[in-house]
């Protein structure tokens, strides 16, 4: 289905070289699409090329963790159930090689601008970089992720440090030596836990500057049995496609279909303890249906998760700073990190904890980080683990402009529109995946945005078979699918905390739903049900 092929001038361009996009490359290119690509790493792999601090490490287990082509998955056995970024990096070579996809490819390139042109119908792209230039597409299709933009607070002085200091998701490839160091950490989500964990035991000191503790639970790593593995494959198709029948995230599992607060409490203990002996996200997402709905339920959870954490500490000071008596967050609210030896870094004496809801950050000084109790300390290294504009910043990043001249930024500035999670009004042939509105953050990554990359597929084939100039959602649509994801969160407690879900961890950013918690089975169906209506909630032109 070529269509175009002049110099710079493209069926479809793709922005991102993580799992999305080579995803989306390779079903253009399958189908004969004209396709180029930007990344603005320096390979494949996505957020795996800028996550790569000590301890970063994958949630999600193999084998949903990967691209579902029998091709790549058949020869490529992962190490340990839950891969490292080093890994990781190793699978996308894999990918590469498998899929020569590199040859679309231009690395370390920005997209910074993109417009719409009405009357030719086109894209028209500029990036930065090794593949600077001027670029145009029928097609825009942003496969930026929901952790693409990295979010540090103003802190006072912050510029003034002289010592080494880096955020988590902008870590020298080159690493960086903790022995026998001074060191900071501040922010105590996934990126932070795995920092601590990692290089807790080598450090002189450690500082922890906390906001909120972290409800982590165990990941129960283990290597793959490579046999066992391979046996599976033969069987893969199957349980990719049982994941979207069975799992609200996509995973091999999915929730208890039992009350938490009905069946006995033997039964309940049993059943928490099954899924903490399980490991990954089953406490989490394996769990009781109703610990995500209601609050006592969730209240039972944490209860259990408590007891299981004070019995690691064994300093009485670090006890309610680390597992206090009352929760801090819900379950559902914060996605939980998965932790190995995190705990057990609390019992070394050369570790402490800053309580910043108690003494916030005064400012960054030359040598330290300056607090009221604990005043100015001094630090040879400070790492920054405060997370990401999420889910959003990775498009209203780049300066998208629609037909009406708006960028996506604009649009979004009151609350996020979108249809279906990959699609919005105003940006004719452009969809987006694993961002606002979609399963992303209730997913496991590479499932959402592979079976959203199939949907897009489908409908831009559906657009070229009808010669279509444009296709773009309806604003009505937009309204009520934005109005359908905000009722579904509201129904779960996961609005009560404040996190990177719903736009509460950067400040001014509006609090709203910018996912979509149906689950994968229904967000499926719905997508399906679109496509069958022969998208009738688009405006084809
Ligand atoms: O980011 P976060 P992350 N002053 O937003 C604190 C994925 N991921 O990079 O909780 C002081 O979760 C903030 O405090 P609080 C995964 O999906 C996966 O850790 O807002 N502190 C929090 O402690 C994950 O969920 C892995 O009170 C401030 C921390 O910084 C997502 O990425 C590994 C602050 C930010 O935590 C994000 O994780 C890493 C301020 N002004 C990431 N502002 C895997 O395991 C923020 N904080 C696969």
């Amino acid at each position: 289905m070529k269509m175009s092929n002049s110099a710079n001038n493209y069926d479809a361009i793709v922005v991102g070289g993580g799992f999305g996009g080579v995803y989306q490359v390779y079903k253009l290119r399958e189908l004969g699409f004209n396709v180029k690509a930007f990344e603005r790493g320096a390979g494949l792999g996505g957020v795996w090329r800028q996550n790569v601090y000590p301890g970063a490490r994958v949630d999600s287990d193999v084998p949903v963790y990967q691209l579902w082509i029998k091709d790549v998955y058949e020869d490529f056995d992962f190490e340990k159930r839950f891969p490292d970024w080093r890994e990781i990096q190793k699978y996308f070579s894999h990918v590469d090689k498998k899929l020569n996809i590199s040859q679309h490819y231009d690395y370390n390139t920005w997209v910074t601008e993109a417009s719409f042109d009405d009357n030719t119908g086109k894209w028209t792209v500029t990036a930065t970089g090794d593949g600077a230039g001027t670029y145009t597409a029928k097609y825009l299709l942003l496969c930026t992720g929901f952790a693409s933009k990295s979010y540090t607070p103003n802190f006072k002085g912050l510029d003034k440090f002289k010592g080494i200091m880096h955020h988590t998701s902008e870590w020298p490839v080159e690493q960086v030596d903790f022995k026998g160091k001074r060191v900071a950490v501040v922010g105590t989500g996934a990126s932070g836990v795995q920092v601590i964990q990692e290089v807790g035991p080598h450090v002189e000191s450690l500082t922890v500057y906390q906001r909120t503790p972290n409800l982590a639970i165990p990941m129960v790593q283990h290597d793959n049995d490579k046999e066992y593995e391979n046996k599976r494959k033969e069987n893969y198709d199957k349980v990719f496609e049982n994941t979207l029948v069975v799992s609200t995230g996509g995973f091999e599992f999915g929730f208890d279909p039992r009350s938490c607060l009905e069946v006995s409490p033997e039964v309940r203990e049993a059943h928490f303890e099954e899924c903490f002996r399980k490991g990954g996200f089953n406490f989490w997402i394996a769990n009781f249906h109703d610990v995500w709905t209601n609050q006592e339920a969730d209240t039972l959870a944490y209860n259990f998760w408590r007891k299981k954490v004070l019995a690691r500490l064994t300093r009485p000071e670090m006890r309610e700073l680390l597992a206090p008596e009352k929760s801090p967050v819900t379950w559902s609210g914060k996605r939980p990190c998965l932790e190995q030896t995190y705990y057990e870094v609390y019992n070394q004496p050369n570790v402490d904890i800053v309580n910043l809801r108690k003494e916030p950050i005064i400012e960054f000084t030359e040598k330290g980080i300056s607090t009221a109790d604990h005043g100015k300390l001094e630090f040879d290294i400070i790492v920054l683990a405060t997370g990401f504009d999420a889910v959003t910043g990775g498009l209203t990043q780049i300066n998208v402009r629609g037909v009406k001249g708006e960028t996506l930024k604009e649009k979004w500035a009151n609350g996020v529109y979108t249809y279906l999670g990959v699609s919005a009004a105003d940006f004719p042939n452009m969809f987006f995946m694993y961002g606002p509105q979609g399963p992303t953050a209730f997913s496991n990554g590479p499932t959402c945005a592979q079976i959203q990359a199939n949907w897009i597929t489908d409908a831009i084939v559906f657009a070229e078979k009808n010669n279509l100039k444009t296709i773009s959602p309806s604003a009505e649509a937009e309204q009520k699918y934005r109005h359908h994801v905000n009722a579904i969160q509201d129904k779960t407690l996961v609005g009560q905390t404040k996190s990177w879900y719903t736009g509460g961890n950067i400040p001014g950013k509006k609090l709203e739903a910018l996912n979509y918690l149906g689950g994968i089975p229904n967000y499926m169906k719905e997508i399906d049900q679109e496509a069958n209506l022969l998208y009738a909630n688009f405006i084809k032109a």
